[in-house]
């Protein structure tokens, strides 16, 4: 027996944008149902991103969940970039004004999902056969199987929220959709170990033998990446290689304050870029990794998808709240303009900060030449700087 169920907005996915959409809306007033594949904890135990843009805090004080994000996360006012162990801070505050704060994305969605229950919110987790349907009508469903009993959501608009492998984009008719992608041919190996980070800041190092990110998640918690063969896996890497690569590639000063251990979190992570458009057909919209994918070296992955939902969650407020329609047929114009620009940022320092196989002396000189433009010109740290900390949001 079908169970129906009536809502304003149904959100597929749980990850960081479903979560925030939801949030965001139930403080207008406006009820949402949440459907996801996964359940709970696995959605918390995904270790994914770890540095928030001031947008992005911006929204977590407005969505009322930012007060551990207070009192546990680091502000950073700048970041390193390292070339073959020459090194070059882009202080972030004296050219900007902004700064950036770390503190990662499993404690994000923690902080999410504990206001989201407190207010009660309507989940469905392990949720099967997830179906949006009726897109084009004034009244769009969302079917799907939960504990072995089919449900219809009744709507009057669906968020896709559910990532780069979800159901939500393929709703789009093949001649509608327009998407666009570059594949880049590495990897990256994360691990998570208990000792304290070889430096107080993020340091981005381009080495001979490969990428490296020294990045943490608190003062005692480090988070450390070395990109890797696209077909690597986690057992290629034992940490002995991990912690022999990372210093080298690191440089001799740099990881001269780097502290080894045991990593109790080891994860291969592919890198691309992608984007879909339109991020809306009908009365479906798409927010975050549903409509695109940046790798992850310009920390934006996280970040882009808050910034879309802010932008979903005013278009929807404003229809509900004052009748206004505006926001919501601008929406996909407005929010791919921030995405290609975001995208552009995460391509360049991705080409600017690896060491690509197929890469001639010639460009590996062009990449040593942009370190050494970026080290004698303030204005071209500033264009760095300014995308770091997050563009505007339209
Ligand atoms: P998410 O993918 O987080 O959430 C989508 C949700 O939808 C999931 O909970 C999923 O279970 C659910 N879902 C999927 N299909 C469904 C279906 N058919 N029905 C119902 N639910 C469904 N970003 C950074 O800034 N820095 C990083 O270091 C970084 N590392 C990453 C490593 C990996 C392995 C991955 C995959 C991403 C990484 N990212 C990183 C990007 C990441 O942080 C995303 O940008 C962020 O999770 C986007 O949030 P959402 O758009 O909510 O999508
Ligand atoms: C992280 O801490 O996981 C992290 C930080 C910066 C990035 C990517 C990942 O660019």
């Amino acid at each position: 027996m079908t169970k129906t169920i009536r809502t304003s907005v149904c959100i597929i996915g749980s990850g960081p944008g479903g979560l925030l959409l939801s949030q965001l809306l139930a403080g207008q007033g406006i009820e949402t149902v949440l459907i996801d594949r996964q359940d709970e904890a696995h959605i918390e135990g995904r270790i994914r991103a770890g540095v928030l843009e001031q947008g992005t805090v911006d929204a977590l004080e407005e969505a009322g969940v930012a007060e551990r994000l207070h009192r546990e996360g680091l502000q950073h006012d700048g970041f390193e970039l390292a070339f073959d162990g020459d090194r070059h801070r882009i202080d972030l505050q004296a050219l900007t004004g902004c700064s950036v704060t770390v503190y990662g994305q499993t404690e994000v969605t923690r902080d999410l999902f504990a206001s989201r229950h407190q207010q009660a919110q309507q989940f469905f987790f392990n949720a099967q056969d997830v179906r949006p349907v009726s897109l084009k009508s004034d009244r769009p469903e969302v079917h799907f199987v939960c504990d072995g009993r089919p449900y219809i959501v009744s709507c009057d608009f669906v968020a896709g929220c559910d990532g780069f492998h979800g159901v939500s984009r393929q709703a789009i008719p093949q001649d509608v959709l327009r998407t666009f992608e570059r594949v880049y041919p590495f990897g990256w190996l994360g691990i998570l170990v208990d000792r304290p980070p070889a430096s107080h800041e993020l340091i981005y190092a381009n080495h001979a033998r490969g990428f490296a990110l020294a990045s943490m998640r608190s003062e005692t918690r480090s988070r450390y990446y070395v990109q890797c063969g696209v077909g690597d896996t986690v057992d290629d890497w034992s940490d002995e290689r991990f912690w022999e690569e990372f210093a080298a590639r690191l440089g001799p000063d740099a990881a001269r304050g780097l502290q080894t251990g045991p990593s109790f979190e080891k994860s291969i992570a592919p890198l691309r870029s992608f984007v879909a458009e339109p991020m809306r057909y009908g009365r479906l919209f798409l927010a975050g990794d549903a409509a695109h994918i940046v790798p992850p070296t310009g920390a934006k992955g996280l970040n882009l998808a808050v910034a879309d939902v802010r932008l979903l969650a005013r278009a929807l407020s404003e229809h509900y709240t004052n009748h206004n329609d505006h926001y919501i047929e601008t929406y996909s114009e407005t929010v791919l303009r921030r995405v290609w620009k975001v995208e552009r940022f995460s391509w360049q320092l991705s080409n600017l900060m690896h060491q690509f196989p197929e890469n001639t002396a010639f460009e590996k000189r062009m990449q040593r030449a942009e370190f050494d433009y970026l080290c004698s010109s303030e204005a071209a740290s500033r264009t760095i700087a300014e995308n770091y900390v997050g563009l505007p949001l339209e």
